[in-house]
């Protein structure tokens, strides 16, 4: 059975084998197909026009599946791998471990921005960026220097887990409720402020470049489970005949045969190292 733990309790050999299998998936191409296909719905998802990936309920399970898809790909690299989560509330700085060389690197250099140590360093030649939106073919990250932006705290995202709907029309990233707070267009913001404080590929549409992608999905995920626990009766909605949107029994694309409805109970798939 799959357990995700948290990222800072994994061992030597956990984080050597992690990123072995990483750097395998990108040697043989199969990386770069999931930056293709998260760029792809970051394009065409928008608020008044079909949304699947973002900016909408689906928001949650979409990104589930995504995951469950990318961990199974590396499963078939090494079968004792399996997706660590960031809690970006705790580990907040950019001298926590996550960062160091024998992980996931440090932070960019002042002048460009590339990332020069770990193993995902262009200078490791492991992890050329070949999905990207400018002719830049390296790593990047400014973590922590937009604008001063902090992580979200603990207190912000119990704020968030307290709301007891899962999301309101027009289901889009104009709506009230939990799942448009966690994704970060509304109020406190969650999700997408982790994203520009990483800054780099991680905050633009190629997101998935940077393998903390996973990591701070794989938390997102988790609060997603924690709010479940929390409002036990709170349905995913829509329920219905939402146009544009995915509805708890339609297909989501790319994959076509599963439905939000498919992805509510994580435990069918993996369970977190600590209750949720
Ligand atoms: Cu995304």
């Amino acid at each position: 059975m799959t357990v995700r733990k948290n990222q800072a309790a994994l061992t030597a050999e956990e984080k050597r084998r992690f990123v072995a299998a990483l750097i395998e998936l990108k040697r043989s191409g199969r990386y770069d197909t999931f930056v293709t296909t998260h760029n792809e719905f970051i394009m065409s998802d928008t608020d008044f026009g079909d949304r699947v990936g973002h900016r909408s309920p689906s928001f949650l399970p979409w990104h589930r599946r995504f995951l469950l898809e990318f961990e199974q790909a590396l499963q078939s690299v090494d079968s004792s791998v399996t997706l660590p989560y960031w809690d970006w509330t705790a580990d907040r700085t950019a001298r926590s471990s996550l960062w160091a060389a024998d992980f996931l690197g440090g932070t960019g250099r002042s002048r460009d921005n590339r990332v020069m140590d770990g193993p995902f360093a262009a200078g490791s030649g492991n992890w050329p960026i070949r999905v990207r939106v400018d002719g830049r073919g390296y790593l990047r990250r400014s973590l922590g220097a937009n604008g001063g932006l902090t992580l979200p705290t603990r207190a912000e995202v119990d704020s968030v887990l307290a709301m007891p709907t899962y999301d309101t029309a027009p289901w889009n990233s104009s709506s009230d409720g939990f799942r448009n707070h966690l994704e970060g267009w509304r109020g406190v913001n969650l999700h997408n402020r982790v994203h520009v404080w990483v800054g780099g590929q991680m905050a633009t549409g190629t997101s998935p470049n940077d393998p903390v992608f996973w990591l701070h999905h794989a938390f997102v995920d988790k609060l997603w489970a924690e709010w479940q626990a929390l409002h036990p009766d709170s349905p995913y909605l829509p329920q219905g005949g939402t146009r544009n949107v995915v509805d708890l029994h339609d297909t989501m694309r790319p994959w076509n045969d599963v439905t939000p409805a498919d992805m509510l109970d994580h435990t069918a798939f993996y369970t977190f190292d600590t209750a949720a």
